[in-house]
């Protein structure tokens, strides 16, 4: 597998299409019907409106490239969960109180097409239930202690010392010119705690794993995160508002730390291109089957939505 960045076609990628339809079917069977009620009127809209879905594709990526023992349905419910997970804060994320934007996705955000108390309360009902998606994993394969790690590395990615206190800090850090080690920390909690979940509970899943092969999954993991997450500042300059789904520069109208403002557009482009590139060379020293996992690497920074 060539580490060069360029050589990556959209064909190369039926995977992530095949994934993709196995994903969204996990994640409906996890939602309460959409007519329940308000709420779950709201939950259906945001959950399931064309989202990427990079965190579980990682999640199925993973698991096929360790070759776990367990069941495809524990994995979907993993799945499901890092997905929940993360349109939950992309909810709480639009909302006025946080970054104010009316679209997402490419639609409404959820305050806008319902109000502000059911986004709230629709986002305050996903978090518990990507949680809860998890407890109902029914594995012989798996040992209870390995659920309940599992359970405990999503909590974590999404409490006080992970997205929430990343979205306190980039709250905080608005307008202000902070150091880039600063909002590497802010994104790695905002952002890359989850993504580094997805990749950890596949590692927990593989009992023999060698503490070397995790190091080095936790290592590309962060690399992932932060090249993901500044490809999506540079996205909210130079992307077209039609392909990413909301308007551009919404971070600089809100004057948001990013990294292009804070190091400018190009140097963000190489930090981005870098950190893949570091990513790529861990996956290809590894002796598993990483290919897709580096085509999904790839994916993000070539990427225009
Ligand atoms: C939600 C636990 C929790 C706390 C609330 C609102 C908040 C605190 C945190 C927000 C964190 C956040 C929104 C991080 C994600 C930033 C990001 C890179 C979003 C875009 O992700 P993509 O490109 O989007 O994966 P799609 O739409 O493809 O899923």
């Amino acid at each position: 597998m060539t580490n060069n960045l360029e050589a990556l076609d959209l064909k190369d990628l039926p995977f992530l299409n095949k994934n993709l339809k196995r994903i969204d079917k996990a994640i409906l069977q996890s939602l309460p019907p959409k007519n329940l009620s308000k709420i779950s009127k709201a939950i259906h809209y945001s959950v399931l409106n064309g989202g990427k879905r990079i965190r579980p594709q990682l999640v199925l990526l993973m698991a096929e490239t360790l070759e776990v023992d367990v069941s495809q349905k524990t994995i979907d419910l993993m799945a499901a969960s890092g997905e929940l997970i993360h349109c939950y804060s992309l909810i709480h994320d639009d909302l006025p109180s946080m970054d104010d934007d009316d679209f997402r996705r490419g639609k409404l955000s959820c305050h806008k097409k319902f109000d502000e108390a059911t986004a709230i309360l629709a986002g305050d009902a996903i978090q518990p239930l990507a949680l809860e998606v998890l407890t109902t994993i029914n594995d012989k394969r798996l040992m209870p202690e390995q659920k309940l790690q599992i359970i405990n590395l999503f909590a974590k990615a999404c409490g006080p010392k992970g997205m929430v206190e990343g979205q306190s800090r980039d709250i905080d850090a608005e307008g202000k010119n902070i150091k880039i080690d600063a909002l590497d920390e802010i994104h790695y909690l905002k952002t890359g705690k989850l993504i580094e979940a997805c990749v950890e509970s596949i590692c927990i899943l593989k009992n023999d794993l060698p503490k070397k092969h995790l190091k080095a999954f936790l290592d590309f993991a962060k690399k992932f995160g932060l090249a993901f997450q500044i490809k999506d500042d540079i996205l909210d300059v130079l992307g077209d508002e039609k392909t990413i789904g909301k308007p551009i520069n919404s971070d600089s109208k809100h004057n948001k730390a990013t990294y292009p403002s804070i190091i400018g557009l190009e140097a963000s482009q190489l930090r981005a291109e870098k950190l893949c590139l570091e990513a790529l060379k861990i996956l290809n020293k590894l002796p598993y089957n990483t290919d897709n996992l580096i085509k999904l690497s790839k994916f993000i920074i070539l990427r225009n939505k």
